[in-house]
């Protein structure tokens, strides 16, 4: 327990944790189990290119999701670049501006103009009337994001779809495993797009999936997936190498069985910081929203510093300092970034919502490596930080 400045790490005192503790998931199978799979792939002497590994793996992964196609592919990142091509969008595209790079990225991968619309702070999910305002002869479609476990309002979003005429998608990279009342995200929108990030509670190291119930969509995501296609054929306009290893299949067909239990740990953690931690003055939990069962795969708290006594960055660099890596998920807003700044700011429009939630948002480390009694430490942590708030600030 931390009582004066000197006990801090920024002060000269003994860093909270000795090695670094990790923000993201990081689960994976028990090495002898990893072992056993690796031996069966160097016996086949078939490495990648749609094999026996995968294809079970996309079979589970479709069971699992309760979806027709799972078309497993090298990341998200690219899923998305793929699924904008298999939509056969065109002009723009709306999604939010509060995500991370990659769903921005994907559309500039296919000639599409990003719109960026604006998030609500309470929940960090899309505005909807600002989505509306949005649309005008060019768009061609919706992305969705569904934020840390939770969702944007898909309702919402399909009647929009519906009613304008637009294509709907979903970067679900941060949702597997969430359930809507009782189904398991996968089948919202045309399709959706899956991480298997290390980062990620469903890993396969790097990895991601599309899923689908359109056929057409799922021919021609399978048709771009490898340079020559696999399965019926169809015509596309590229493709490209997004192919899944056997290697990656391994780790994804040990996690999927394992994922009841990862995502057990994580509540738990989840719930921990919640007891602990929604006393102190400051902080406020954003918790995941829409979903009635959560991946609980990421714990996001806002900071008012006016109350908690710090800003959200120098609470940050106080916990790094401690070995806890804090990590601003996301900062900045994808209107800010380089790639897209310039044509942002001609626009002359403004994102405040995404704008504040850049400022003040903070995510704690939860998943593989994190127990409760390292939550209990954290929480004790947060809690001297803002005891202690002015005196520490003096130290910067
Ligand atoms: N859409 C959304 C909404 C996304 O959030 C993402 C990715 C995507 C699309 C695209 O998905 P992918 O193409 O990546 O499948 C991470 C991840 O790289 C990225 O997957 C994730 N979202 C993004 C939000 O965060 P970083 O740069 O923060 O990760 P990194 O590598 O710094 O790792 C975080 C922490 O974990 C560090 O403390 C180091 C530790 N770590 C990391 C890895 C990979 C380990 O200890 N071991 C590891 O193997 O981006």
């Amino acid at each position: 327990m931390k009582t004066k400045i000197s006990d801090f790490a920024i002060a000269g005192g003994r860093p909270i944790f000795d090695v670094a503790l990790p923000v993201g998931q990081l689960y994976f199978p028990e090495w002898s189990d990893y072992a056993a799979e690796m031996r069966g792939i160097f016996d086949r002497g078939y490495y990648t290119n749609h094999g026996p590994l995968i294809e079970q793996f996309e079979s589970e992964l479709s069971a699992y999701l309760g979806v027709k196609h799972a078309i497993c592919v090298t990341n998200a990142t690219i899923g998305l670049m793929l699924a904008a091509v298999a939509l056969e969008l065109e002009g723009k595209v709306i999604m939010p501006s509060f995500t991370f790079v990659a769903t921005g990225q994907s559309l500039l991968w296919n000639g599409l103009t990003p719109v960026f619309c604006d998030s609500n702070p309470v929940d960090g999910q899309m505005q909807i009337e600002h989505l509306e305002s949005l649309i005008d002869e060019d768009t061609s479609a919706i992305l969705g994001v569904n934020l840390w476990g939770g969702v944007a309002d898909i309702q919402a979003m399909e009647q929009l779809a519906i009613k304008y005429g637009l294509h709907l998608y979903f970067d679900s990279a941060h949702g597997f495993g969430s359930r809507i009342a009782g189904r398991t995200l996968g089948a919202n929108g045309e399709l959706e797009v899956f991480s298997f990030h290390a980062t990620k509670v469903m890993s396969t190291a790097e990895g991601g999936c599309i899923t689908t119930n359109d056929d057409f969509v799922a021919a021609r995501v399978r048709s771009m997936r490898s340079s020559y296609g696999i399965g019926t054929q169809v015509k596309v306009p590229v493709t490209c190498n997004g192919r899944f290893s056997e290697a990656q299949a391994a780790i994804g067909l040990l996690n999927l069985k394992a994922l009841p239990v990862y995502i057990s740990h994580n509540k738990k953690i989840y719930d921990r910081y919640r007891e602990r931690i929604s006393s102190i003055p400051g902080l406020r939990i954003i918790e995941a929203s829409g979903v009635d069962f959560s991946n609980c795969q990421y714990f996001v708290c806002d900071v008012d510093a006016d109350v908690f006594g710090l800003d959200r960055d120098t609470l940050i660099a106080l916990l790094k300092l401690e070995n806890i890596n804090a990590r601003r998920y996301f900062y900045p807003g994808t209107h800010r970034v380089v790639s897209f700044a310039d044509e942002f700011s001609r626009s002359g429009r403004s994102l405040p919502g995404v704008d504040l939630l850049s400022r003040r948002i903070f995510q704690l480390p939860i998943g593989a490596k994190v127990s409760l009694e390292m939550v209990d430490k954290i929480s004790e942590l947060l809690h001297a930080i803002h005891v202690h708030a002015e005196g520490l600030k003096a130290r910067f």
